[in-house]
């Protein structure tokens, strides 16, 4: 009995001086006793139970904003925080910004192209993210803008406009009356498994644990240091603007909605598994998947939820509730069963009852809307595209039209 009891503690000791040798937990040696079958079958979703969005940890039940605002919504951030996306460290950097380009006579006319350094330097190591911003010279008031987290080839956001890409489509957005930026996310943190060496971590990490920021955490901080310039910028409504990203780029837009509420609007596309669609679903990519294919995007505590979604104290309605009461707008494509639109659309449908503690009364349909038909309740808006994963003008439009009414350009 002893003799066990030694064992056990000597094996306890020795897998935490394992972790704390380089603050990773390696990756999963347990990967046999968590790998299912991928599911895309609606009948083989088991029955699940989703944590109670509006149950403070201490039993106490929230039923105004003012509970919301100082109690739970502070919980349910940390726990994103150290059990998911992981914590950014408080390390002292310095910013500057820098336009490096203006161009006044940008696409033919309709607007003025800025295109700026913004340069982070700590612990005598510098990297610098590119932003790039087109205003349309016809306002004559400072406009609404869109923040696009590039994560793609940055020829999608050629800010040349050489290369016109549907992810991007800027003479569009400015033809509305929008702002548009962009940058890339290799910027902020390449996207690879490198052990936190490159990017932003290469920066700011001193010591790594089990709860230190991943990759998208990076990306997402990299968004509000663009947020940090576009408030200055005169020609923008500093309350006005909106990030979207498409994919791992929308896990990234919702978890910078969420932390940074000077986003006054969040445009997910495709998010998926680590974002937008319930984990606890188990349908199309799931939490196993993801950290053995991406063990950098998210903290090393999410590896605890492979394959044991029913533990996890969070669900991806909560995610989505913290960017309550701003304007939300979460997409799906139909073909893109990896990302599971189903579970998307039920994340946003169990997020509303944190939207209507602030006053609104959104509903939205207990089924699935139907293709290609958005359905706006509120200050959250919902659409299934017709076929795959991508993000595309017909996306952008439907999101421009909700940000027309939603934010502040023609507010109805
Ligand atoms: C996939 C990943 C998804 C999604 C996608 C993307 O391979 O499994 O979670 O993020 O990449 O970013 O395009």
């Amino acid at each position: 009995m002893k003799l066990s009891i030694l064992i056990f503690f000597t094996f306890s000791l020795s897998l935490c001086a394992w972790n704390g040798l380089n603050g990773q937990t390696p990756r999963d040696t347990t990967d046999q006793q968590v790998e299912t079958p991928i599911n895309y079958d609606e009948a083989k979703v088991p029955s699940y139970v989703l944590p109670a969005l509006l149950t403070c940890s201490n039993g106490q039940i929230v039923t105004g904003k003012n509970e919301w605002t100082k109690i739970r919504r502070p919980e349910l951030l940390e726990l994103f925080t150290s059990q998911v996306f992981g914590r950014v460290p408080s390390t002292p950097y310095t910013k500057t910004f820098k336009i490096v380009k203006t161009d006044p006579n940008a696409m033919n006319g309709a607007a003025t192209l800025k295109l700026l350094d913004i340069t982070i330097t700590a612990q005598s190591k510098s990297l610098t993210i590119r932003l790039g911003l087109f205003t349309p010279n016809k306002a004559t008031k400072p406009v609404p803008a869109f923040l696009l987290i590039c994560n793609r080839a940055p020829k999608n956001i050629d800010f040349t406009r050489t290369v016109k890409s549907e992810f991007w489509p800027a003479e569009e957005v400015i033809a509305r009356g929008y702002a548009i930026a962009a940058f890339d996310n290799a910027d902020v943190d390449p996207d690879k498994d490198d052990g936190f060496k490159d990017g932003i971590h290469g920066l700011l990490d001193t010591q790594r644990n089990a709860e230190s920021w991943g990759t998208i955490a990076a990306w997402a901080w990299g968004a509000s240091r663009c947020l940090d310039y576009l408030v200055t910028d005169k020609s923008i409504a500093p309350d006005q603007i909106a990030v979207i990203g498409h994919s791992r780029g929308a896990k990234t837009a919702l978890w910078a909605g969420a932390t940074d509420q000077r986003f006054a609007m969040v445009a997910c596309n495709e998010a998926g598994c680590g974002g937008s669609s319930l984990s606890r679903r188990r349908y199309g990519e799931t939490i196993y998947q993801i950290n053995r294919n991406f063990p950098h995007w998210f903290c090393t505590n999410f590896r605890k939820y492979n394959g044991k979604e029913d533990s996890m104290p969070v669900d991806m309605h909560m995610l989505m509730a913290l960017i309550a009461p701003r304007p939300l707008y979460i997409a799906s494509a139909e073909q893109d069963l990896w990302g599971d639109p189903r579970g998307q659309y039920l994340a946003l449908f169990y997020a509303v009852p944190a939207y209507n503690l602030f006053g609104t009364k959104s509903a939205l349909p207990d089924g699935m809307p139907p293709v290609n038909q958005p359905v706006i309740s509120g200050n959250v808006a919902y659409h299934v595209r017709d076929g795959k994963h991508n993000l595309l003008l017909k996306d952008w439009n439907f999101y421009l039209d909700f940000a027309d009414k939603r934010l502040g350009k023609n507010q109805k």
